[in-house]
């Protein structure tokens, strides 16, 4: 199905194996190799979060899809499940102009930023948007701080979602369930930016809508995010083959000293979200590794999906049939922490 082809992925290419001078040019940060050594540098260097601080504007849709489900998405006739992912960078500002056009209300509800009450997403609020109407929403997002009594301010720096609050029920259940949800980053100066980021989101019985969760691609040694949301009436627990990530902020330790435990499993309910990066195949290799939800008989249910990591030349070992799209799109350009789309990641396999 159509829907279901185009709505799965959360895909989001984005090459960042720049050498130094281009990510230089492109204003970015760069940690590991010295971008102004002057030395012929060969090795890639991971480049980093810049500053926030910027006032962003998008447009945003929810529709109707061809097989009954919901989506959002950032051009008519272009909404997927998940909905685009949404990347800030601590200080900026994103005004959404969101249009509803489906024939029931509809809202965008954010998790973790900062917004006014009329941005809240709520019919309480009066901050839904009737069938075919038009509204602007406001996400702010600040950085690290003292407060006025000295205490410690957190940032907005971390893995959210935001979903629809008013289709089916006052609390969104029907919006849901149907697929109107997404992702949403918000960077520190500084994090290290993935080369891809995919969306994984566990809703009651499906992965990202889907009966039999997705695909996902990788070239072994690239570094991928993956921001897992949950929705729905259930607790699951994801697992990932073959990677393990530390669990706080990042999903990565900042040194030997780090308390954070190192996990490849983590217990989820309903509205939680939480992300990391990996290299991919590091230390293990190219293969078809699975993720998937270690409730038994849920991944029995088919929550379990393949993270298909690939040689350099495309192939999956053990994996034959399958060889990667080369998708060149490093056009979307997430890297200057612009929203982007998903796109499907699945393969004809
Ligand atoms: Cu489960």
């Amino acid at each position: 199905m159509a829907s279901t082809d185009e709505g799965s992925g959360g895909r989001r290419i984005g090459r960042r194996y720049l050498l130094g001078g281009a990510a230089a040019a492109a204003g970015l940060g760069v940690v590991g190799a010295s971008a102004t050594s002057g030395t012929a540098q060969a090795a890639v260097t991971a480049l980093t979060a810049p500053a926030g601080g910027e006032v962003r504007r998008i447009t945003m849709y929810a529709e109707r899809l061809a097989n009954g489900q919901m989506g959002y998405g950032l051009e008519k006739g272009k909404a997927s499940i998940p909905g685009p992912l949404i990347e800030l960078n601590e200080g900026d500002t994103l005004h959404i102009d969101f249009e509803n056009t489906m024939d029931v209300d509809a809202s965008l509800h954010v998790h973790g930023l900062d917004y006014e009450i009329t941005s809240d997403g709520t019919r309480m609020s009066g901050s839904h948007v009737p069938p075919g109407g038009h509204r602007t929403y406001t996400w702010r997002t600040h950085k690290p701080g003292k407060r006025a009594d000295g205490t410690y301010r957190p940032g907005s720096a971390g893995y959210w979602h935001y979903h629809d609050h008013v289709v089916g029920t006052d609390h969104g259940t029907g919006g849901i369930r149907n697929g109107l949800y997404g992702g949403v980053v918000v960077r520190r100066k500084g994090d290290l930016l993935p080369d891809r980021t995919y969306t994984i989101v566990f809703n009651d019985m499906t992965i990202n809508n889907l009966k039999q969760g997705p695909d996902f691609e990788a070239v072994v040694g690239e570094r991928v995010e993956i921001v897992m949301i949950t929705h729905g009436e259930y607790y699951h627990t994801f697992h990932m083959h073959g990677h393990r990530w530390a669990d706080n902020r990042t999903g990565l330790l900042t040194g030997p000293d780090d308390p954070s435990a190192v996990i490849d499993n983590k217990i989820v309910g309903p509205a939680d979200s939480f992300g990391f990066q990996v290299l991919a195949g590091e230390g293990v290799g190219a293969g078809a590794w699975m993720y998937h939800c270690h409730v038994q008989s849920h991944s029995d249910m088919g929550m379990a999906g393949m993270f298909l990591v690939a040689k350099e030349d495309g192939t999956v070992p053990g994996h034959e049939g399958h060889t990667m799209k080369k998708s060149g799109a490093t056009g979307k350009g997430t890297a200057s922490g612009k929203s982007a789309a998903g796109e499907h990641a699945g393969h004809g396999g």
